[in-house]
């Protein structure tokens, strides 16, 4: 065991199956390949099947849609050793499992979940999911995308804004202003295919980290919608976006505590080498430390995230947990990645080095699914409920 492992967290003997199996997938494929997908911007096209064997694309899906059926916990330490070795695949596969297959299981028909949840699942199709748009983010309800119903049509006008796989996915699910007069509980949660006849997506985003997750908008133009891709009811749509967004932040949480584990890893490795004063770095004080402070916060995040997850698994309320757990695993992120590169020095601040992209990938942490101050909107609203 070493202190990558953190708090075993009394798994059981499957899930650590489960984490040793992503751990030998996310080291021995996917981290010689992250410096390429960061320089080149590179989409691991060729990774995703090899995730769909192995049962990661449609993680937490029931056995019967083609799903692992595994618990959040086990979903949350696939996410967080995909990251410590890829940030941009671990939020593809996040986004893929978190935002678009959860609301499809937990509120799709099973007509639905068979025609769109099973080639998901399977990792033979991708998803997104589209909530923001250029003028709503943290404001989610505030929606200018709006759907006209006539009889069981639905036709759909707007634009959907910083959608994670967007330009790579083939299935999306997508809220709509039904009836403003109602407020939130005019909004619409749809699921449909992406190649209808009046969508159109932007240009991939120039973003500062998680450079292999291509991201873009998606334009709706007149697009016609059915009965049979409503999900839930008229006027349920931010319930579905609430609920998904729960889980969704402890997958981010756990990106986030693999990100930081990465930066720790690479820093722990380079101060045992690099020499100062006449002996490695890490004989020396101030590196220390940073050292323990890394690896402290690595377990604390760990731990909030893990604790979410398991909450959400055993069927209770774990909503502030969840909101906890974002918060405080994409601040310690951005900390440990900061300090990755101070221990790094100039080789830090430079791309030869992977010290600089986990820092450049940490930050999305604390902006998506819910920035850090919406999280601590949701955490202080249910304390002083609790
Ligand atoms: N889980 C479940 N239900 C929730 C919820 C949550 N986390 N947050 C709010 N709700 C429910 C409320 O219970 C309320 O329902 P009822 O009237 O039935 O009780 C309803 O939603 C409206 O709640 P509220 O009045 O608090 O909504 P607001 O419009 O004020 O917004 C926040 C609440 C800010 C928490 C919400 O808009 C949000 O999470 N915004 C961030 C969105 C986000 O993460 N965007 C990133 C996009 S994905 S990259």
């Amino acid at each position: 065991m070493s202190w990558q492992d953190g708090f075993q967290f009394d798994l059981d003997d499957e899930t650590k199956m489960i984490q040793e199996a992503a751990r030998a997938f996310a080291q021995g494929e996917l981290l010689p390949l992250a410096e390429k997908i960061d320089h080149e911007h590179y989409f691991p096209r060729e990774i995703l099947p090899k995730l769909g064997q192995l049962g990661f694309m449609g993680a937490t899906v029931p056995a019967d849609f083609g799903g692992s059926e595994l618990s959040q916990v086990a979903y949350c330490l696939i996410i967080e050793e995909l990251a410590a070795a890829c940030a941009s695949t671990s939020i593809i596969v996040s986004a893929h499992n978190s935002l678009c297959l959860t609301p499809i299981v937990d509120y799709g028909s099973d007509e639905q979940k068979k025609k769109f949840a099973e080639p998901l699942a399977r990792g033979e199709k991708l998803g997104c999911f589209a909530l923001s748009e250029p003028s709503s983010g943290s404001d989610a309800a505030a929606m200018d995308c709006t759907v006209k119903k006539s009889g069981d049509t639905y036709v759909v006008n707007g634009t959907k804004n910083w959608i994670t796989n967007g330009p790579e996915a083939d299935t999306c699910v997508l809220f709509a202003m039904l009836d403003r007069s109602a407020g939130y509980k005019g909004i619409c949660a749809f699921v449909h295919d992406l190649n209808l006849p009046g969508v159109s997506r932007g240009k991939p985003e120039d973003k500062l980290g998680i450079c292999g997750s291509p991201t873009c908008s998606i334009m709706y133009d007149g697009v016609e919608l059915t009965r049979g891709n409503l999900l839930s009811t008229d006027g349920n749509g931010f319930r579905v976006a609430m609920t998904t967004l729960n889980s969704g932040r402890t997958g981010v949480a756990a990106q986030a505590v693999g990100i930081a584990r990465a930066a720790l890893r690479d820093a722990l490795a380079y101060s045992k080498e690099r020499v100062a004063f006449g002996k490695p770095i890490c004989e020396h004080q101030s590196i220390q430390n940073y050292l323990a402070e890394m690896v402290t916060k690595v377990d604390a995040a760990r731990y909030l995230t893990l604790g979410a997850a398991r909450k959400k698994d055993r069927g209770e309320s774990f909503i502030r947990e969840a909101s906890m757990a974002k918060l405080y695993a994409s601040r310690t992120a951005v900390e440990v990645a900061d300090l990755g590169v101070q221990i790094h020095g100039g080789y830090g601040y430079v791309k030869d080095y992977p010290a600089e992209r986990h820092l450049r990938d940490a930050k999305i942490t604390e902006i998506y699914e819910g920035t850090s101050e919406i999280q601590k909107m949701v955490i202080a609203g249910h304390l002083l409920k609790e």
